[in-house]
C-alpha cells in the first residue's frame, strides 16, 4: 500500500467519530443491522443530554449573527417545504415532489459553512438545498409550478433545481448518478487549479451503487477536493435500510478506500457543521475528499404520493422529538442568545419569504408551447 493511503487510512480511523458523543452508536452499529433501532431509550436519552451540552458549547463559540441566519434558513426550509405541500394538494405543483422536513439541519449545517464559490450537487430531495445555495425562493418555488421564473424556466420542476452560475448543479433523479458528476465537478476544481470544494449529497439507499464505491476509490486515488455527504435517513422509499443493507455503518465503508470519515447527529445543526469545517479544511488545505455519515430521519413520505405504511408512528414520533429546529432553538435559548421575540421575528420572515414566493410563482407565466422544441437533446 503507498505511503500516502496509509496515512489516510490511520486518519479515517481516528477521525471517524465525531465529538458530539455519537461514536459509541456508530460502534455498535458495525455488529448488527439497524442499530439505531435497538439504542435503548434510557442509554439514546443519556446520549441526548450529551448531545446538548455540546450543541450548546459550540454555540458560544459562534458569532450569534451566523446563528441566527442559521436559524433562520432552518425555519424558512421548514415554511417553504410545509408550503409546498398545501399547494401540491391543490393540484399546483405537479410531478414527484420530496419534501426535506425533518433533515433541514443537515443541509444548513453542511452547506453554510462553505463559500460562495464552492460546488454543490445532490438528488431529488433539492429545494431546501437550492435556496440556501442562493437561488431565490421565488425561483424555486416558480421551478416548483413549472413557470418561466423558475431557475430552469419551469422545465426541470421539484427533482432539477440548477444554477451554474450560483454553483449548484442540481436536482438529479437516477439514485447515485449525482456521486460520479459531483465527483467530476472535484476534478475539474482541482485540475483548473481554484481551492474550491464540491459537497455532493446522496442518500444511504445510493451507497448500495456501484457509482459510490467507483466514486470513492477515485476520489481518494487522485485525491480530490469532495465532501460526500450521505443524508442516512434510514429508508429508501419504502424500504429501510436493514433490509437492504449487509452493514449498517456508512462511515465504516469509507475505510476499504483509505478515505478519512466521520458518523454524525442530523438533528444537531452545530455538530453538523463542525464535522463539515473539518471535511472542508481537508479538501481545501490539502486536497483529499472526506465521507460524512450524518443520521438524520424524514418527517414526511418518501415523496408527496407515499402512503407512509411501512413506518410505525412510534417511530417517527421518537424522531419527531429531536426536532432538529426546536433542538436548536431551545439550546439558543437556554445559551441566553435569543428570546422568544428573536424567534418571532425570524418566524415572520421566513413566512413573508414563503408567501413572496408564492405570489411569485403564481404570477409567473407558463411557458410558451414553442419551449417545447428548445433545450431538447437528441441524437
Ligand atoms: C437508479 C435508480 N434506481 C431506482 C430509482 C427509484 N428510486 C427513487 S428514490 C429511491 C430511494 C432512494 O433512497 P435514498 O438514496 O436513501 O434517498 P432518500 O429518498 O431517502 O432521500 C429509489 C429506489 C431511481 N430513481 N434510480
Ligand atoms: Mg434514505
Amino acid at each position: 500500500m503507498p505511503k500516502t493511503a496509509a496515512r489516510q487510512t490511520a486518519t479515517a480511523k481516528t477521525e471517524k467519530h465525531s465529538a458530539n458523543g455519537a461514536s459509541k452508536s456508530a460502534v455498535k452499529a458495525k455488529n448488527g443491522n439497524g442499530a439505531a433501532d435497538k439504542v435503548n431509550r434510557k442509554q439514546a436519552q443519556a446520549e441526548n443530554v450529551g448531545r446538548k451540552k455540546s450543541q450548546k458549547d459550540l454555540i458560544k463559540q459562534t458569532e450569534p449573527e451566523l446563528l441566527r441566519e442559521m436559524l433562520y434558513q432552518m425555519v424558512l426550509g421548514r415554511y417553504f417545504e410545509q408550503k409546498c405541500a398545501e399547494v401540491y394538494r391543490i393540484g399546483k405543483i405537479g410531478g414527484f415532489c420530496h419534501l426535506y422536513i425533518g433533515q433541514e439541519a443537515v443541509a444548513v449545517g453542511t452547506m453554510m459553512a462553505l463559500r460562495e464559490d464552492d460546488f454543490v450537487i445532490t438528488a431529488y430531495r433539492d429545494h431546501v438545498q437550492a435556496i440556501i445555495k442562493g437561488i431565490p425562493p421565488e425561483e424555486v418555488m416558480a421551478e416548483l409550478y413549472g413557470k418561466t421564473g423558475g431557475c430552469v424556466g419551469g422545465k426541470g420542476g421539484s427533482m432539477h433545481m440548477f444554477d451554474a452560475a450560483r454553483g449548484f448543479f442540481g436536482g438529479h433523479g437516477i439514485v447515485g448518478g449525482q456521486i460520479g458528476v459531483g465527483t467530476g465537478m472535484a476534478y475539474a476544481q482541482k485540475y483548473k487549479g481554484t481551492d474550491g470544494v464540491t459537497l455532493c449529497f446522496f442518500g444511504e439507499a445510493a451507497v448500495n451503487q456501484g457509482m459510490f464505491h467507483e466514486s470513492l476509490n477515485m476520489a481518494q486515488l487522485w485525491k480530490l477536493p469532495v465532501i460526500y455527504i450521505c443524508e442516512n435517513n434510514k429508508y429508501g422509499m419504502g424500504t429501510s435500510q436493514k433490509r437492504a443493507m449487509s452493514i449498517s455503518s456508512v462511515a465504516e465503508k469509507a475505510n476499504a478506500y483509505g478515505i478519512a470519515s466521520e458518523f454524525v447527529d442530523g438533528m444537531d445543526v452545530m455538530a453538523v457543521r463542525e464535522a463539515t469545517e473539518r471535511a472542508i479544511e481537508r479538501a481545501r488545505k490539502d486536497s483529499l475528499p472526506t465521507l460524512l455519515e450524518i443520521r438524520c430521519y424524514r418527517f414526511m413520505g418518501h415523496s408527496m404520493s407515499d402512503p407512509g405504511k411501512y413506518r410505525a408512528s412510534d417511530e417517527i414520533k421518537k424522531y419527531q422529538e429531536r426536532d432538529p429546529i426546536v433542538l436548536f432553538q431551545n439550546s439558543l435559548k437556554e445559551a441566553k442568545v435569543f428570546t422568544d421575540k428573536d424567534f418571532e421575528e425570524i418566524t415572520n420572515r421566513a413566512k413573508e419569504a414563503t408567501e413572496k414566493a408564492l405570489k411569485f410563482a403564481d404570477e409567473s407565466p407558463l411557458p410558451d408551447e414553442s419551449e417545447l422544441f428548445t433545450d431538447v437533446y437528441a441524437d
